[in-house]
């Protein structure tokens, strides 16, 4: 089910809020992910993934921008996303279910940060957007 404008909205004024943090808790969320799901380093072999590493900072800025331009393209997130999709689909087959890793993981460090903001409605907001950006990063498996 699409956001609601409600949603939408929750989801905006917490994007505007992170401002130019996103490609930090975008970091933090991944390397959250890949320490609490070793198992998701499995597609990461050819980086450094120690602590604080450059590479591992880099690609958090990558999710943060096409999280960015997901929550910009909440209409057309399969269109928007199309490139995104194919690359993990279909040359890195990254397992569908490792995305909802990575969402929790995010959901839980905005949650860390912004305690006063991630009340239920805030919370739900941001779980279905994810839920939305991962069902069109995934839709190529279909
Ligand atoms: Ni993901 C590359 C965004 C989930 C493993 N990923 C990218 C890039 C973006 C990106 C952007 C860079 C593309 C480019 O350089 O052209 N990835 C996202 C987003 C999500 C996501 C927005 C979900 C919210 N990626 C995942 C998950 C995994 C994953 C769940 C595996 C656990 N992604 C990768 C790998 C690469 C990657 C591996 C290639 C990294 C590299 O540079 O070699």
């Amino acid at each position: 089910m699409a956001l609601s404008a409600t949603e939408r909205a929750l989801l905006r004024a917490l994007w505007k809020k992170l401002g130019s943090n996103v490609g930090v808790y975008a970091t933090e969320a991944l390397e959250r992910t890949l320490e609490a799901f070793p198992r998701t380093k499995v597609y990461f072999s050819h980086m450094d993934l120690s602590p604080g590493s450059a590479q591992v900072r880099a690609h958090g800025r990558k999710v943060a921008d096409a999280l960015t331009l997901a929550a910009d393209h909440l209409d057309d997130l399969p269109g928007a996303l199309s490139a995104l999709s194919d690359l993990h689909v279909r040359t890195l087959h990254v397992d569908p279910h490792h995305f909802g890793l990575l969402g929790h993981c995010l959901l839980v460090t905005l949650a860390r940060h912004y305690p006063g903001d991630f009340g239920p409605a805030m919370h739900a907001s941001v779980d279905k957007f994810l839920h939305h950006v991962m069902s069109a990063l995934t839709s190529t498996y279909r």
